[in-house]
């Protein structure tokens, strides 16, 4: 087992992660910026190293800097939470080459994925299911167009570099084709350097679920239930839960062999998730998948009773892992809080937590690096907390959250708290009707 875990990253996650090394009896090291002096991660951690000055290219992704923190000190691995680093292959083979364990997936695993062409290519060749569409990237505009009149309109064209819905665009008539190609393929070009574009059916008001799996270096897959993630607003998840309201067992069953199959077919090792859209008539298609620890790994945790970053950990150190499914025994849901005014478009507000009271009880869990006095800086994440509930129905996790919301106090600055608190008042998304398109129609009261 390793001695000693530097954690390349900051606010919540660096904190989760060093809670389970220090239960495993594991050393840590954090990394911070300037910005980050204040921060429990710093000050949770058995030592710590000043990386650089606020801005990310300067500490939390300077990846000189976070190996010779490493050498340091010794660090024997490296976890990168998310975001930052944890899904960049080139971070991933110099850690390798530097003989210190990268706790994610290796450098192979991470661009066979990156590429979502490339990915989906993948994907049919495994025996998962992708929505129609172009095999590889479009060459040929006009080739292009009479493919889209064989699988249908309305189609949607992707960025390959994709992520975040940047440089997709949906197109309903050929009229349009042209236009929205030229246009998507631009913006993907300038956001990241690859003006690569796919096409596919567009699905129309679909559900994002995802199925949490691992692998082991053995060769051993596993898959951990599934997580609802339609709650987002402009890519931006807000919410998620576990079990999904439209999940039958029989589709649990399908799309966690679908997942491991796709974990298999790039011999993952790690923890990892396979992201699906599901139709209304509950067919499922391969979207992407993401080979790191995510933000709403937590609910997966509550309702299997499971630490996931100790399986990660684990996994990264050669044990291997049982291979046995996992069904979800509880009902378990996240709200993420983040420093934005719902009321002005969810606009960034960083500043200082004049006041804090955090809810507790039953049932409730909150991994949060916010304390009373906390200043969040303007350079990262806005997220300074998730609010997580566990009970033994939707219902009385959906009370708890209610009751959850009620009692958390934040001040100082503004936060999704009252979104969330009116999101849990709405008919339909208490029924468990709603797709990706909930936010888009979602009217907040003022207050
Ligand atoms: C789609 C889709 C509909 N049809 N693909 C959004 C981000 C990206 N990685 C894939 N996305 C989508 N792909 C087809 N063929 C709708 C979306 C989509 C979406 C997916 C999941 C969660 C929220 C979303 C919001 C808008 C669009």
């Amino acid at each position: 087992m390793f001695k000693k875990i530097l954690i390349a990253n900051r606010g919540e996650i660096a904190l989760r992660v060093i809670r389970t090394a220090r239960e495993m009896g594991i050393k840590t090291v954090a990394v911070y910026s300037t910005a980050d002096r204040d921060s429990l991660h710093v000050r949770f951690a058995d030592e710590a190293v000043c990386i650089g000055p606020p801005p990310s290219k300067d500490s939390y992704l300077n990846m000189s800097r976070i190996i010779a923190a490493a050498e340091i000190t010794n660090a024997d691995a490296i976890h990168p939470g998310y975001g930052f680093l944890s899904e960049n292959a080139k971070f991933s083979r110099i850690c390798q080459e530097h003989n210190i364990k990268f706790i994610g997936a290796l450098p192979e695993q991470i661009e066979a994925m990156g590429d979502k062409s490339t990915a989906k290519s993948t994907m049919i060749a495994a025996g998962v299911p992708v929505v129609p569409g172009t095999q590889g990237l479009i060459t040929d505009v006009a080739e292009a167009k009479k493919e889209a009149k064989r699988i249908g309109y309305p189609v949607l064209l992707k960025a390959t570099a994709g992520g975040g819905g940047k440089g997709m665009r949906d197109v309903w008539d050929e009229k349009d084709f042209e236009k929205a190609f030229e246009e998507g393929s631009q913006e993907a070009a300038a956001a990241f350097g690859n003006p690569g574009m796919y096409m596919e059916k567009l699905i129309q008001e679909p559900r994002h679920i995802e199925i949490q799996i691992a692998g082991d270096q053995y060769g051993t897959f596993c898959h951990m239930s599934e997580r609802d993630c339609s709650i987002q607003r402009r890519h931006q998840k807000l919410l998620e839960e576990t079990p999904s309201p439209f999940m039958t067992k029989a589709l649990r069953k399908k799309m966690g062999e679908a997942a491991i199959k796709a974990a298999a077919s790039v011999n993952y090792e790690g923890v990892g998730t396979v992201e699906f859209l599901v139709d209304k008539d509950r067919n499922f298609y391969f979207m992407e998948m993401n080979t790191r620890i995510q933000v709403e790994h937590t609910i997966t945790e509550e309702v299997i009773d499971f630490d996931l970053v100790r399986e990660q950990i684990k996994i990264a150190a050669g044990i291997p892992i049982s291979g046995l499914n996992y069904e979800p025994t509880r009902h378990s849901i996240q709200c993420r809080i983040n420093a934005e005014d719902p009321f002005h478009d969810f606009r960034p507000n960083p500043g200082k937590i004049t006041s804090y009271h955090s809810p507790g009880g039953h049932g409730v869990r909150i991994d949060t690096h916010a304390y009373a006095g906390y200043v969040i800086p303007p350079n990262y994440d806005s997220m300074i907390g998730k609010l997580i509930v566990s009970a033994q129905t939707r219902e009385e996790a959906l009370a708890k959250m209610e009751r959850a919301l009620g009692e958390y106090v934040i001040e100082g600055i503004h936060t999704t708290i009252p979104f969330h608190l009116q999101l849990m008042q709405d008919k339909n998304f208490r029924a468990g009707i709603f797709t990706t398109k909930f936010l888009e129609d979602f009217e907040l009261k003022k207050p």
